[in-house]
């Protein structure tokens, strides 16, 4: 069983994937989130960037999808994306971890650094989290949080560890808690 924290983000994160809101994860809501930041950034169907961001992000559910083993293919419940973070993510020993999650890590890296200088800046990741349907303020907050050396951007090392927190961690303290926005809970004040 995921912890009742752990429960809380993978509720959290499946929500903001789940963008036409079916309740089921699925590939047509990974080009909806590749659509949004395209829209966003203002690249056209048929440019070359276009292209490759929707490679990107459909890539992280080509490389997540056949480890899910969803009854439906290409479809995941809820119920079946937790049973998935519990037993191939959170379960699993560090080289098994690392050979897909640092994979989808750098598919992330890759979406989010739109200047492409090898960091994350700011406005790249509230862009981003805009995307997601995550609001500035509360993105803004959780970018603080997560850079963690504060030195303004977040790089490959951070995001990596702000990830494995944010399956992993059963800290309500952990800094990765934060990765996709703050928990509902946490956006009080
Ligand atoms: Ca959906
Ligand atoms: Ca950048
Ligand atoms: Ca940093």
């Amino acid at each position: 069983m995921l912890t009742a924290l752990q429960q809380k983000k993978q509720t959290h994160l499946f929500k903001l994937i789940d963008i036409d809101n079916n309740g089921l994860m699925e590939a047509d809501d990974w080009v909806a989130i590749g659509q949004r930041l395209t829209t966003e950034r203002g690249i056209q169907k048929g440019q070359q960037e276009y292209d490759r961001i929707q490679q990107a992000v459909q890539g992280i559910w080509k490389d997540l999808s056949p480890f899910i083993g969803a009854k439906q293919a290409d479809k995941a419940t809820p119920e079946e994306w937790s049973k998935f973070i519990e037993e191939k993510v959170i379960s699993v020993d560090d080289a098994t971890y690392a050979g897909y999650v640092n994979k989808v890590v750098k598919g992330i890296f890759t979406i989010l650094d739109v200047n492409r200088n090898g960091a994350i800046d700011a406005w790249e990741y509230i862009l981003f989290m805009k995307c997601m349907g995550v609001k500035d303020g509360p993105a803004h907050d959780a970018f603080t949080v997560l850079d963690n050396n504060g030195n303004g951007v977040l790089d490959e090392e951070e995001l990596i560890k702000g990830v494995e927190e944010f399956f992993k961690s059963d800290d309500w303290h952990s800094k990765g808690n934060s990765l996709f926005g703050p928990l509902p809970e946490f956006y009080h004040f």
